[in-house]
């Protein structure tokens, strides 16, 4: 479903600083979604030197360009590489405010496990997933491949998850994915939300196996992670 974005629109022509050139959280939003590494790490310095507060820069600048690359994404308006540019351009921005962001204390709201399914070893899609996670202000636990399902739990249940998500690109790996939603149900974690998806994964097998949610494509896992922790825009 298109969400309505007016709001990004109204952002876009508004600058921070009534000072012509000052950097604006739309320029940065711009320069990540267009996967600009070299000016999304200016404009990051330049608003932290006119005193942005990190947390400000994260979430007011780039996270909103990492969902227009979500958006983009979910219809086939870029693709896989363009996705990884962008994702590259906000890591490095992220690498200048984490520590500041550690220094004050700020953390994400939201933590997500994810994992690829037990016997599953491929990663790529699952890799995409966790990226626009964190793109989003998650705090991503990713347990790699080959995932069984008391790890899930266990995980889940260090990390006090919010999101567990599992991804599957082996009809032979559904039914552990299938184990796993009933391990993760049957150790009564309150509040952890499952979801699932790869390949051959559809909404009716999510349905048939009880989990909370399905994603199509990772630009779709943010929406409906962003959903089902209520802090969808
Ligand atoms: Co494999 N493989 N593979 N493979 N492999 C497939 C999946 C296959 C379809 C190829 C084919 O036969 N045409 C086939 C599966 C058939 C089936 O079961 N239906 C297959 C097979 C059979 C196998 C082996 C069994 C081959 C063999 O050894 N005989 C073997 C299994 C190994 C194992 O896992 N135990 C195997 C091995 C491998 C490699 C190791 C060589 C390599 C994996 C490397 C890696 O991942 N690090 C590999 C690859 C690369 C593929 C293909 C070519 C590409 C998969 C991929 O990365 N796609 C694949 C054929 C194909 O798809 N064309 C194939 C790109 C990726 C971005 O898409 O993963 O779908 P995808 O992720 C998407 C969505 O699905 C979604 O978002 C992502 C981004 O949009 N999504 C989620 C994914 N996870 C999600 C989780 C969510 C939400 C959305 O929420 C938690």
């Amino acid at each position: 479903m298109a969400r309505d974005r007016s709001w990004f629109l109204f952002e876009l022509s508004t600058p921070l600083s009534k000072d012509a050139g000052m950097a604006s959280f739309p320029e940065l939003t711009d320069a990540v979604a267009a996967g600009k590494r070299n000016d999304t790490v200016r404009i990051t310095q330049e608003l932290l030197a006119a005193g942005t507060p990190p947390q400000e820069i994260v979430e007011q600048g780039l996270v909103p360009g990492m969902a227009i690359v979500g958006e983009k994404f979910r219809r086939n308006e870029i693709f896989v590489p363009e996705m990884l540019i962008a994702a590259r351009a906000m890591k490095e921005a992220l690498k200048i405010l984490e520590p500041l962001l550690i220094a004050a204390g700020i953390k994400p709201k939201y933590t997500a496990v994810i994992g690829t399914a037990q016997g599953d070893l491929h990663d790529i899609g699952k890799n995409l997933v966790a990226m626009m996670w964190r793109g989003a202000n998650f705090n991503v636990v990713d347990l790699g491949t080959n995932v069984p399902p008391d790890r899930y739990v266990a995980a889940a249940r260090e990390h006090q998850a919010h999101i567990v998500g599992i991804s599957a690109l082996l009809t032979t790996t559904m039914p552990a994915m299938k184990d796993a939603v009933v391990a993760l149900k049957g150790a009564g974690l309150a509040g952890v939300k499952i979801v699932v998806g790869g390949a051959p994964v559809t909404q009716d097998f999510a349905d048939e196996i009880g989990a909370d949610g399905y994603a199509a494509d990772a630009g779709s896992a943010v929406e409906l992670v962003q959903r089902l922790v209520g802090a969808a825009a």
